[in-house]
């Protein structure tokens, strides 16, 4: 045991599930390894090329939870589940020949929280159950599985609150704040907690804008929900007010603007019971943009809202027969098998 050693942990920043994995990694260590470590926290940001700044690792352990890999020696502990985890081959050839005790990835977990109390549990014996609450919001918050749309947007559990503070929060100061009080405190009592009630209270107030903007904006037809909010001052819109509006939808598609952004928005109903049949990863690509299966974007510069709508309606038609088709197909399917 070292008295007060440094402990680093870098963790996904402006991420539920990131200050959560920060936070029960504290708890845990202090438990289970050392109960006189300092700790000190670094949030990450996913750039093109290395995320890592240089003398990000300054500790006498280095940690990275909810974050991609780092083949430097100065990690010693590295929990993970995102999918694009290793820079190369190469990176991940150095994960398999670290200690297996302390090194820990699995692409199929769907928080990080929950696989690094598991984990934490399993080899390390720690008892982390008086964390259940935190554990069980990070996994229905990273995994994206709210029960409806209208409780994603309303957010009116205190785990969705604190969610849109800590995607929208800038200082890192508070960022460590949030996360020594995730450890001692429930939730409804953080949300309460004026750092965050009241920029909460500004940012309900955007969402609600932003919902009836969509309310005005929004055209419905074949299953494709469509809105061109460009002219429109959108500061912070929830990915799920399309579905909210226009449960029946199977994809959405919008174009927005900022000074120096035009932007295309594609999504997927994740409500919907009927099988998704494109890629809109792949549809994004085409144009220069990227993405997950379910949820992509084309980014075009502040002069490019021509192209952008170009783009935006192209897709459109495209998503419309996508989805024409999945529905007959869908009524085609004998019942009950
Ligand atoms: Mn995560």
């Amino acid at each position: 045991m070292h008295a007060g050693m440094r402990v680093r942990v870098l963790f996904h920043a402006n991420c539920f599930d990131g200050a959560a994995s920060a936070a029960l990694f504290t708890a845990f260590y202090r438990e289970r390894i050392d109960p006189s470590a300092e700790f000190a926290y670094t949030g990450m940001h996913h750039t093109m090329g290395d995320p890592f700044p240089p003398g990000c690792m300054d500790g006498a352990e280095n940690v990275c939870v909810d974050f991609r890999y780092n083949a430097s020696p100065k990690l010693t502990w590295w929990f993970d589940h995102h999918v694009s985890a290793f820079m190369s081959p190469a990176d991940e050839a150095t994960f398999h020949s670290r200690p297996k005790d302390r090194f820990f990835f699995d692409p199929q977990s769907r928080s990080c929280t929950k696989f690094l109390v598991e984990r934490a549990s399993t080899v390390h014996g720690w008892d982390a159950s008086r964390f259940a609450e935190l554990v069980y919001w990070a996994d229905i918050i990273d995994g994206a599985q709210f029960p409806s749309a209208k409780a994603a947007v309303e957010m009116a559990e205190p785990a969705l609150r604190l969610m849109t503070w800590i995607e929208n929060n800038k200082d890192p100061a508070l960022a460590e704040r949030y996360i020594a009080d995730l450890l001692r405190l429930p939730l409804a009592e953080i949300v309460a907690l004026p750092y965050v009630a009241e920029p909460v209270a500004r940012l309900l107030a955007s969402n609600q804008g932003a919902v009836d903007i969509w309310r005005k904006r929004a055209r419905a037809q074949d299953g494709v929900v469509f809105a061109d909010v460009s002219e429109d001052a959108v500061e912070s819109a929830n990915k799920f007010i399309p579905y909210f509006l226009h449960p029946e939808c199977r994809y959405a598609v919008s174009v927005s603007k900022t000074a120096t952004r035009s932007k295309v928005s594609i999504g997927s109903n994740p409500w919907s019971d009927i099988p998704r049949s494109v890629n809109i990863a792949q549809i994004c690509e085409r144009y220069g943009g990227g993405g997950h299966p379910v949820v992509g974007a084309v980014s075009l510069g502040g002069g490019d809202i021509v192209r952008a709508r170009e783009i935006a309606g192209e897709v459109v038609e495209e998503l419309r027969r996508a989805a024409l088709a999945e529905v007959s197909s869908a009524a085609g399917r004998p019942r009950g098998g």
